[in-house]
């Protein structure tokens, strides 16, 4: 198309997010604060599953929550209930967050006073994972009713994560996701992935997931 001007704005919105999220990521590692990005299609468990956390997470350990949402603010007033600071961020209408928006929330939030601030991604499996918000870690929920072969359908997702949680193990009788095919398609994308199957619900398997995201925080701080 000769004479004609192509401009690759997608390419320059990626670029200007990448150093604006290491920009974040620096400062965050700086001042001691662990930021968590956690994904998941709208349903998963992720609100229930920051709930579970929460509640388990070491008394010693400064945490605030950070919800993101077209609009509503009902997952911030649940987290609420349980006397931690949280901010909710409107993404009017936007699928995904992205480093100024998750900079935003965290000036919010008073940046400098926590050790841990957990960041409930709006539900989404696609384009939350091709945008770097600044988080020290990517983790994503995957529940049991989704099938294990969401690795196949949303491979950026599944390769942009450190850590999966395969929430609701208690409902696992009445479908057949099979945990041994989904940790070797995972294998595949994220070698080094760990994985953490539990029950948000009855709280089965979620103590193995805090003491390895409590030490994950631990490490940030060295
Ligand atoms: N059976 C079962 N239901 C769950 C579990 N975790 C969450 N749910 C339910 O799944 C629905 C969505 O959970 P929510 O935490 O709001 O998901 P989010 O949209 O990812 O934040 C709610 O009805 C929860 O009660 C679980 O471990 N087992
Ligand atoms: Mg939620
Ligand atoms: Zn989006």
């Amino acid at each position: 198309m000769e004479g004609i001007r192509v401009i690759e704005v997608k390419k320059r919105v990626f670029e200007g997010n990448e150093r604006r999220a290491a920009d974040l990521r620096g400062a965050l590692r700086r001042q001691g604060t662990f930021l968590l990005n956690l994904m998941s299609s709208p349903g998963s468990g992720k609100t229930t599953t920051i709930m579970r956390t929460l509640e388990r997470l070491d008394r010693g350990i400064r945490v605030g929550v950070l919800e993101a949402d077209l609009d509503s603010d009902v997952d911030a007033r649940t987290v609420a209930t349980l006397g931690v600071p949280v901010v909710q961020l409107h993404s009017g209408g936007m699928c995904h967050l992205d480093a100024e928006m998750a900079g935003r929330g965290l000036e919010a939030l008073g940046m400098g006073g926590f050790d841990l601030v957990i960041l409930e991604n709006i539900g989404n499996l696609i384009c939350t994972a091709q945008f770097d918000t600044g988080a020290s870690m990517n983790a994503m929920i995957i529940s049991v009713p989704e099938g294990d072969d969401k690795p196949l359908k949303y491979p950026p997702m599944f390769a942009a994560v450190d850590a999966v949680v395969v929430n609701k193990v208690d409902a696992a009788e009445h479908f057949d996701f099979d945990l041994d095919r989904f940790r070797e398609r995972l294998a595949t994308l994220s070698p080094k992935a760990a994985v953490f199957p539990l029950s948000a619900k009855t709280g089965e398997g979620v103590q193995p997931w805090v003491d390895w995201l409590s030490a994950r925080v631990a490490a940030w701080k060295r």
